[in-house]
C-alpha cells in the first residue's frame, strides 16, 4: 500500500508518497495560496499532487483547520488568506479517484509523535508554532479530537487580555502573539513587513526589536506550556512547526517554563520527525495505526 499524505498548512502545502513502514519515497511543497475563494486551493493541491497521485492506493490528508465531517472549517480564515471553508476530501477525492482521510494538523502531527515515544509515555500534548499556533492532545494513549474535532485548539486559549484580536475572533489568543503571523504582525520601523523566518534571521544578527519579538513569543508559549500541564498533566509536550523548531526557540521556551512553579514544570522535545510530523501522522491514523 503507498498513501499520498498531504500537509495543508497556512504558509506551505506538502506532498509525499509513503510505503507502508512509512518511508518517505518522495515529497513535494508549493506555496498555500491566500485566496478567500476554494478555487485557488483546489488548483494549488491539484499541481501538488499531479505528479505523485498515479503512484498512491489512498490520500491521507493532515490540514490546518477544524476538520469535520471531512471538510476543513478555519477557526482562524486569516490564517488562510481569509477562506472559511473547504470540502478536503471530497475535493482530493475527484481529484485522485482515491480514498481519503482527513484530521487537523496538529493532531495528526501528535499522533506521529506519540508512536515515535517509549512505551511509558501514555498522555502527551503536541504544539506547533507555525503560521498558527496548534495543538493536538494525547490522553491515556488516546488522541483527542472532540465531538467536532475542535480538541486541542490551544493557539485559541488566552494569553493576554489587553493582547492583540485575533481572527477566531477573540482578543489576546496565544496565536495572536506567539504565532508565526503574531511575531510578524507586532513588527515595527525597520521590521516591518518582515515575516517570521527573516525576523529570526534579524535576530541571530543582533537586531534587538528582533529578538524581543521571538521573547515575547517564547514567553507566551511557555505559559501556554504550563496551562497544558495543568489541564492534561501530561508526561512530555513536544514543540513541531517552523517557529517551534527554529534554532535556539525550544532553549528559550525552557528558559520561561523553568520561571513557572515546579508543579507546571515539563519535559519538552523538539518533534522527532521535524517538518514531516503532519504527513506521518495522517498516513498512520489512514493505515488504521
Ligand atoms: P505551515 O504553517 O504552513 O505549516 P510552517 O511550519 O513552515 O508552515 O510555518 C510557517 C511560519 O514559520 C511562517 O511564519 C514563517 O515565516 C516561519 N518560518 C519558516 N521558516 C522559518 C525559520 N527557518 N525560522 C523561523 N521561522 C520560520
Ligand atoms: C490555527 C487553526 C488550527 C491549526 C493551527 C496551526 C485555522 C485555519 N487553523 O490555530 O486548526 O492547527 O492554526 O496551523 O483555523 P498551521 O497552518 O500553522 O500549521
Ligand atoms: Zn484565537
Amino acid at each position: 500500500m503507498t498513501t499520498l499524505a498531504i500537509d495543508i498548512g497556512g504558509t506551505k502545502l506538502a506532498a509525499a508518497l509513503l510505503d507502508s513502514n512509512l518511508q518517505i519515497r518522495e515529497r513535494r511543497e508549493l506555496p498555500t495560496p491566500a485566496s478567500k475563494t476554494p478555487e485557488a486551493l483546489r488548483a494549488a493541491l491539484q499541481a501538488l499532487v499531479a505528479p505523485l497521485q498515479g503512484r498512491a492506493n489512498r490520500v491521507a490528508i493532515a490540514s490546518t483547520g477544524i476538520i469535520r465531517e471531512g471538510a476543513l472549517l478555519a477557526l482562524n480564515p486569516h490564517n488562510l488568506g481569509g477562506l472559511m471553508h473547504f470540502p478536503l476530501t471530497q475535493t482530493l477525492e475527484q481529484i485522485t479517484g482515491l480514498p481519503t482521510l482527513a484530521v487537523n494538523d496538529a493532531q495528526a502531527a501528535a499522533w506521529a509523535e506519540y508512536h515515535a515515544m517509549a512505551d511509558e509515555i501514555s498522555d502527551m500534548v503536541f504544539i506547533t508554532v507555525s503560521t498558527g499556533v496548534g495543538g493536538g492532545v494525547i490522553s491515556n494513549g488516546k488522541l483527542l479530537t472532540g465531538s467536532g474535532g475542535l480538541a486541542g485548539h490551544l493557539g485559541h486559549t488566552l494569553a493576554d487580555l489587553n493582547g492583540p484580536a485575533c481572527g477566531c475572533g477573540r482578543v489576546g489568543c496565544v496565536e495572536a502573539i506567539a504565532s508565526g503571523r503574531g511575531i510578524a504582525a507586532a513588527a515595527e520601523g525597520t521590521l516591518a513587513g518582515c515575516d517570521a523566518k527573516t525576523i529570526f534571521s534579524r535576530a541571530g544578527q543582533g537586531d534587538e526589536q528582533a529578538s524581543r519579538l521571538i521573547h515575547r513569543s517564547a514567553r507566551t508559549l511557555a505559559r501556554l506550556v504550563a496551562d497544558v500541564k495543568a489541564t492534561t498533566d501530561c508526561q512530555i509536550v513536544v514543540i513541531g512547526g517552523s517557529v517551534g523548531l527554529a534554532e535556539g526557540y525550544l532553549a528559550l521556551v525552557e528558559h520561561y517554563l523553568a520561571q513557572e512553579p515546579l508543579v507546571y514544570h515539563v519535559e519538552l522535545l523538539a518533534a522527532h520527525y521535524r517538518h514531516d510530523a503532519g504527513l506521518l501522522g495522517a498516513a498512520l491514523l489512514a493505515q488504521g495505526e
